[in-house]
Formats: C-alpha cells, sequence, structure tokens
C-alpha cells in the first residue's frame, strides 16, 4: 500500500503544515494527498522508456521486449520524450514573450491604453544591445524598431537568432560549431516536434543537441526577450521590501489572489487595488480594504516590481484557498493546477481565469483585454469585493506565518550596488571571486514537488552554500522558498553566510541570496555570468566561470528546458530530482558525463541535498584551480626585525 505522509513530511513551513492540517479536517484533497495516492509512479514512465508517438504503439521497453514496433530502442524513446519536455518548456516561456512583445507594438503604436513605457533607458539599452539606432529619436519609434526585431527572432526562418549575441563570443563559436544556434524560436520549435515525430530523428545523442538548440531558443530567445519587454513596460526591478507565506492574507480585508506567470494583467490590478473607489467599495461590504498577493511567478513579478506580497509558491496555490479568507483567485497560464475549483467549492473562493488558452472546468473565464486593462482589472476586483460577504467566518483560519525579505535584484540594480552610481561595474564582484572571499556563484531556481517535502532541499543547499562562501542567485519559486524562511532578509542571510562572503556583502551592501525575478528571468542570471565574464580576470567563457545551476525540487518542463539552456552555456546543473532517462544508461551518460567534452558542462542527478553541496564546492573549486586562482597564499618567512615588530 502507498505510504500516507504526515503534514510535517510534506512541507517544511509553519504556514504549510497547518494548512495541510486544516484541508484535511476540510475533507479537502490536495496536490500532497494525490502524490500519495498515486504511488511510486508508473516504472516505464519515470524511466522515460514509454512510447506513445504514433500509434502501432504504445510501446514500453522491458527485457523482454527491448524495443518498439518501430524498431526505436530505450535511449531513442527517452531522447525523444526529453526534447518534447524542452520543446514544451520553451514554448511556454517564449509565448509568453511574445504577448509582451505585441503589447509593447501596441504601446509603440498608441494603442496602448493604460500601459506606457516605463523605463526609458532600459528601452534605450536594450536598442543599443540589439543593434537598433537610437540617435535623436523619440521612445516609441525606438520601440517599434525594437519590437520589428524582437519579432523577427520569433519569425526568422534562416540564419540564426540575434539574441545570442548578447552571449559570450567564444561560447557563440560553441553552438556554431556544433551546430546548434538556433533560428527563429517559433521554427525551432516547430523542428523540435519534426524531429520527435515517428521515424525521424534516432540517434540519441542527436536528440539531445536538439534539446539544447530548442533550450537556446528559450534562454537566449524567448525568455530574454520577456525579461527584457516586462523592464520595458514596467519597470526594471530595484530593491523592494515584500512579504512571504500564507500569513500575508488579511483577516478583515478582501483578499485577491493573482496566480500563474504572465505580468499585464497583475500590473493593472496593483493601481486597481488602490483606487480609492474600490476601496471603498470594499469598506461598504465591511471589509478594511483589498489585499492582493501573489502565488507563482506572477507573485515574483509584482513583488520585484512593487512589493507586493507574495502567499506562497507553487504547492501552497490549494493551501491558500484552505486559509478560508480568499475571495477571488486570478489565474492565467502556467503551474495553476486543475484541481483549484474543487478546492475552491469547499469554500467561498471564485477562481477566475483569464487567457483564451487557459480555461478550467467550473472556474469563471473572463478573458482580460489587454486594451481596456483598467476597466477589466476594476470589473474583477469588484467580483472579489462582492464575494467578501459570502465568507463563511467559522472556515477562515490564516496561519500567522510570514517572513519580511527583500527581492529586486535585477542585473542594472546589482551593477549599481556593486560599482556605486558613477562606476557601474562589477569589478567589485569578480574581484571577490579571484581573491576567494567569494568561492563562486550558484543560480538555486525551479519548483517545488509534490513528491518530495517542500522547500527542504532548496533551503538546505541555499544555506550550506552561502555558509561556504558562494553567492546564491535565485529565481522562480525556489527563491520565494528561501524568502519564506528568512534567507532573503539581509540581516538574517548575513547571519548564515561565512565570514568572507560576508565581508564582501557588507562592504558592497549586497544580500548574500539575491532573488532576480520570476522563472523567464532565468535570463538575468545568464545575463550576470555573462557580466561576470566580460569584466575580466576570470577566463574568456561561461564554461570557465566557477558557477553552477541547481534546480533541487523541480517539476516543469519549463525547468527542463531551464537545465538545458545552463548546460548549452557551459553551466552545469545539479537536479535533486533525475530527468526520466534512468531506463536509458546511454542517455543517462551523454546527459551526465558525455556533454562535458561537447558544450563544457553537463547534468548532475543528485537527490540527497548533503551529496549536492559536496559536488558544488568541489566543482567550484575545480574550476577556480583551472583559473589558477587557487594559488596558495605565500607562506611568509619571519626575520629577526619582523619578530622585533610582532612583539610590539
Ligand atoms: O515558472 S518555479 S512551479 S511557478 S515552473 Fe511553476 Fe516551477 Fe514555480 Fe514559475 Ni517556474
Ligand atoms: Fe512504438 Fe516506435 Fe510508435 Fe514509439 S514510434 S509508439 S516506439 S512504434
Amino acid at each position: 500500500m502507498a505510504k500516507i505522509r504526515r503534514p510535517d513530511e510534506k512541507a517544511t513551513d509553519a504556514a504549510s503544515v497547518s494548512m495541510l492540517e486544516k484541508a484535511a479536517a476540510d475533507g479537502v484533497t490536495d496536490a500532497f494527498a494525490r502524490a500519495d495516492a498515486q504511488g511510486r509512479g508508473c516504472g516505464f514512465g519515470t524511466d522515460g522508456v514509454c512510447c506513445r508517438l504514433c500509434h502501432m504503439g504504445p510501446c514500453r521497453i522491458a527485457p523482454r521486449s527491448p524495443l518498439g514496433i518501430c524498431g526505436a530502442g530505450a535511449d531513442t524513446i527517452a531522447a525523444r520524450n526529453l526534447l518534447r519536455e524542452v520543446t514544451a518548456g520553451a514554448a511556454a516561456h517564449s509565448d509568453h514573450g511574445r504577448g509582451l512583445v505585441l503589447l509593447l507594438k501596441a504601446v509603440a503604436e498608441g494603442r496602448g491604453g493604460d500601459y506606457q513605457i516605463k523605463d526609458d533607458h532600459r528601452l534605450r539599452t536594450a536598442a543599443s544591445e540589439w543593434g537598433v539606432a537610437i540617435d535623436g529619436l523619440p521612445s516609441n519609434e525606438i520601440a517599434t524598431k525594437l519590437v520589428a526585431v524582437f519579432q523577427k527572432e520569433f519569425s526568422l526562418q534562416e540564419g540564426k537568432l540575434r539574441t545570442l549575441a548578447l552571449a559570450p563570443v567564444p561560447r557563440q563559436g560553441v553552438w556554431d560549431r556544433l551546430g546548434i544556434a538556433p533560428r527563429g524560436i517559433d521554427s525551432s520549435i516547430v523542428e523540435a516536434l519534426h524531429r520527435t515525430h515517428m521515424g525521424v530523428d534516432h540517434d540519441y545523442r542527436n536528440l539531445v543537441h536538439g534539446a539544447l538548440k530548442t533550450a537556446l531558443a528559450d534562454g537566449w530567445g524567448g525568455s530574454m526577450i520577456a525579461t527584457t519587454a516586462s523592464d520595458i513596460l514596467f519597470g526594471t526591478p530595484e530593491p523592494v521590501r515584500g512579504c512571504a507565506n500564507l500569513g500575508v492574507l488579511d483577516e478583515r480585508s478582501v483578499n485577491v489572489l493573482v496566480h500563474g506567470h504572465e505580468p499585464a494583467l497583475t500590473e493593472i490590478l496593483v493601481a486597481a487595488s488602490r483606487d480609492p473607489e474600490l476601496v471603498a467599495e470594499a469598506k461598504a461590504v465591511g471589509a478594511a480594504g483589498i489585499n492582493l498577493a501573489g502565488i507563482c511567478c506572477t507573485a515574483n513579478e509584482v513583488l520585484m516590481r512593487h512589493g507586493v506580497p507574495v502567499a506562497g509558491n507553487f504547492l501552497q496555490q490549494e493551501l491558500a484557498i484552505v486559509t478560508g479568507a480568499v475571495e477571488l483567485m486570478i489565474t492565467d497560464v502556467q503551474c495553476c493546477m486543475a484541481s483549484l475549483p474543487s478546492v475552491a467549492r469547499c469554500y467561498h473562493t471564485k477562481v477566475l481565469t483569464t487567457s483564451p488558452i487557459a480555461r478550467s472546468i467550473e472556474a469563471e473565464p473572463l478573458e482580460f483585454d489587454t486594451s481596456n486593462a483598467l476597466d477589466c482589472a476594476k470589473t474583477i476586483l469588484r467580483k472579489a469585493v462582492a464575494n467578501f460577504p459570502n465568507r463563511d467566518p467559522g472556515k477562515v483560519a490564516i496561519p500567522d506565518v510570514k517572513n519580511p525579505l527583500v527581492a529586486g535584484f535585477s542585473n542594472q540594480t546589482i551593477f549599481n550596488m556593486l560599482g556605486g552610481a558613477f562606476r557601474r561595474s562589477f569589478r567589485p564582484l569578480n574581484d571577490a571571486v579571484i581573491t576567494g572571499r567569494v568561492r563562486g556563484l550558484a543560480g538555486i531556481v525551479g519548483c517545488t514537488n509534490a513528491r518530495g517535502r517542500i522547500d527542504d532541499y532548496i533551503v538546505t543547499l541555499t544555506k550550506e552554500l552561502i555558509r561556504r562562501n558562494i553567492l546564491v542567485l535565485q529565481t522562480g519559486c525556489a527563491a520565494v522558498a528561501c524568502g519564506k524562511q528568512g534567507l532573503l532578509t539581509p540581516e538574517a542571510a548575513l547571519e548564515m553566510a561565512g565570514p568572507s562572503l560576508r565581508e564582501v556583502c557588507e562592504a558592497v551592501g549586497i544580500p548574500p541570496v539575491l532573488h532576480m525575478g520570476s522563472c523567464v528571468d532565468n535570463s538575468r542570471i545568464l545575463m550576470a555570468a555573462t557580466y561576470v565574464v566580460q569584466e575580466g580576470g576570470l577566463g574568456n567563457d561561461l564554461s570557465q566561470l566557477p558557477a553552477i545551476g541547481a534546480a533541487p525540487e523541480w517539476m516543469s518542463e519549463k525547468a527542463v528546458a531551464i537545465a538545458h539552456y545552463f548546460v548549452a552555456s557551459g553551466i552545469d546543473v545539479v537536479l535533486g530530482r533525475p530527468f526520466h532517462t534512468t531506463g536509458s544508461p546511454g542517455l543517462t551518460g551523454y546527459l551526465c558525463g558525455g556533454l562535458q567534452d561537447v558544450v563544457g558542462a553537463k547534468f548532475h542527478y543528485i537527490p540527497d541535498v548533503n551529496e549536492a553541496v559536496e559536488t558544488i564546492c568541489t566543482h567550484i573549486e575545480n574550476k577556480r584551480d583551472a583559473l589558477g586562482i587557487n594559488r596558495k597564499m605565500q607562506r611568509k618567512l619571519y626575520d629577526m626585525k619582523d619578530r622585533r615588530e610582532l612583539d610590539v
């Protein structure tokens, strides 16, 4: 029989544990209970050796039947499945990016309604980075030209993405030599689906190269463009105070949760929730006001730019409703569970879907119209206000658990903090790495997973790495996990950091764990690593940096894409859960070994956090050795004069 876990075996933080207990008492089934009911999962699926790409199948690879009907073996089948995951992840990030480019286009053409260009400086630097002439041109003309470049990145049929040119030149050479520099984002995704159709690409190594290529179209394409367009439209993040965990819900207020990924609607909701007229309407129904909070990456977007509180990360979406205090949950795309309406049914919560491509059975669809954004946002908030009187006080229990945090670390901010306003530079960071006071950099990113104890691996790994003087960069649900545990509070994190990291952080005024944004903002981590390379003294390619990526508790196809574009960029990635490739020794060996000689980086499957800490530290020290920056300090021999001085 499948093991049924206790609440404290499912979650690390007290808020989630108490809501898991409440869910059970209220008769609500949550993702953790469903994970327990699923048991260990199908072995063929786990190993990646189930194929249903054609209707001679499904075929499953087993000792008795080592080949599918078409002759495809475990290596081919698992590699095709993996490439399809990368493709879906790249599509999700990139389609999000496309939406923002279209919004920027509307703004540039004067059709932006309530939207505008918030960060003109970022528009102009982006235009220069993408080779758009800006001299003497007004912002809207620059934006129009930049939009044309971005749109071409999606539709390009020949050649390669222009965005790739942001990467260090030697890295671009690796991609060119291997033939994995992607052409247009859309055509890369089509190509990947083509090559995984029955009877096309069968060589698992070639399929892995296809996965790297498709992932590059995400990280150095769709995601990079998504982050840039968001910064231009909504402002480049700067350090901002916020708060995280379910305790940000307010018993006296109308609680509205934004959940999903796209910042366009949430940006306007933030403004609408502060509208005096709406606040008055909320008061008229007996509430103190309107309290907007976020879940998942939408939360990260509005936290980074407005300090909007974060109610929780991925696996707290149901638990937020279980508090009984949420009037409305607004979802858009990605990571919004199908279960939300059925959890909501046990309370008074309304679930609203806002994207035409993401509806949920039993949820109310209300398509968000960007050309009439503020009115649309007000209509949505009025639904929440109207629902407040339906709240059942007997079912309300908001855990008194939340943690203050600081977020908002875009590269532009890091430049300013490190160099000061007059000497914007990564130099102090490079110097600290070269002298060994900061041993290296780790990007800890990605999801939480209902099959594990949420946040545990992420938080333990982060604490251990800063203790060992490694600077940590974070995004997505991993960042929220650390926010909940106080690791994004600079003072607390400094206490936990190793002495030399602490000294550097205090001197330059950055915390040892930097929240850099949502999952598309992993592009910020790519650029941070690139700026370090460009600053000099740490090699000339990303693969030489004492740096590593980690996705400890990942679950989504987007995380698979992210992991692949890190490795394609020359940065090793530690995965707390393996990809579904374990039924194919050839493929697993290539991903976790052979790739090293091809792109200068590889994957590590490491379910044990202590082993991950050791692997990461060893990796970083090996890179330092290779750079020649681990020279032993010369022992000084004291002569009599020195000794006399010491005695003083
Ligand atoms: O894009 S970390 S659970 S919310 S997939 Fe989803 Fe994973 Fe969270 Fe953001 Ni990213
Ligand atoms: Fe089976 Fe081959 Fe069809 Fe896959 S593509 S289902 S392995 S016959």
